[in-house]
């Protein structure tokens, strides 16, 4: 029998760093490769400086550990991607398209590949968004996973590469910070309350935004890749939801645990991406095909979030 030997490409990021823990746990810590540009500080596990990019060192990295499954995390966000459009392109669509090749010819058995509710615009229906509508996104970084969920597709179709991929919303964690998303304030609004300072929130008070926490992530992610292949029927990406809420319906679950929190609303570039997108995510197809059901509602992720950010405060 092969040992599952994993690939994190952006084990570093927000939803990386969590994911490499959960690996770890699941398959064994020899049995789990972490990589990011950088190594990080106090990391528990093996890594390998990669810069996903370059093709002969992503190979390299795959042919050393006899790797058979990649997760391939490493992108540049909505918010981010648009101070400099053409290099978001390039990054995003040049290491989707490494990680594709090498899986092609060093025959990876499974790879995963997130996508977002940013692959949607405004043709979209904005409440309850299907899986299956218009993709018209407004950001490079949703341009760049539409056509990423094409190539996925593509590879699927043509070579019977095994790639799988979620479009996830905002994911919310106390473990790991968010890297220059639009859907941050939910993240950085806990980092405020329990620290006892008022919060400037860059999206207006009524936005409503789908959500995810970050158990529920993981929990999607590691099932969606334990599926059979025979149940995975959708190869782009599939929608994902947990829930959805307004800034000022997050604010108001926080002043329940902190009174005194204060909050104010001064919407910036952001707030354009963010009426783009749908409000809310039929995820039936995920439901239907691999059992998927999210867990946690806007108050346990608040009692959560608050809880373990003040811990860390200690
Ligand atoms: C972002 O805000 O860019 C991400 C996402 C929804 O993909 N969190």
């Amino acid at each position: 029998m092969n040992t599952t030997k994993i690939l994190i490409v952006g084990a570093n990021g927000q939803l990386g760093s969590v994911l490499t823990q959960a690996l770890q746990n699941k398959y064994g810590f020899e049995n789990v490769i972490a990589s990011d540009l950088r190594p990080k500080l106090g990391f528990d596990g093996y890594f390998e400086e990669l810069d996903a990019t370059n093709f002969q060192a992503l190979q390299s990295i795959v042919k050393k550990y006899q790797i058979t499954q990649i997760y391939h995390l490493a992108a540049i966000l909505s918010a981010n991607g648009e101070k400099d459009p053409l290099r978001t392109w390039e990054i995003n669509m040049r290491s989707l398209l490494n990680v594709l090749e090498v899986g092609r010819i060093e025959q990876i058995d499974r790879i995963f590949y997130p996508s977002t509710i940013a692959v949607f615009g405004n043709l979209a229906p904005k409440e309850v968004c299907p899986q299956f509508t218009f993709l018209d996104p407004s950001t490079v970084y949703g341009i760049s996973k539409s056509s990423g969920e094409n190539w996925a597709n593509y590879y699927f179709n043509r070579y019977g590469l095994d790639v799988r991929s979620l479009r996830y919303p905002g994911v919310i964690g106390y473990q790991s910070l968010p890297g220059g998303g639009t859907t941050d304030y939910a993240i950085d609004i806990f980092h405020k309350a329990v620290a006892d300072e008022p919060y400037t929130c860059f999206l207006a008070k009524d936005t409503r935004l789908p959500m995810i926490f970050m158990d529920d992530a993981i929990k999607a992610t590691l099932q969606l890749m334990e599926a059979p292949k025979e149940a995975i029927k959708t190869r782009t990406s599939y929608n994902l939801a947990g829930l959805s809420f307004t800034p000022e319906e997050i604010a108001t679950e926080i002043k329940k645990v902190i009174p005194n929190f204060v909050i104010n609303y001064e919407p910036d570039f952001r707030q354009n991406i963010a009426a783009s997108w749908p409000q809310i995510i039929d995820d039936k197809e995920a439901q239907a095909d691999w059992n998927w059901q999210s867990s946690y509602t806007l108050k346990d992720i608040v009692e959560i979030m608050i809880h373990e950010l003040k811990q860390q405060l200690t």
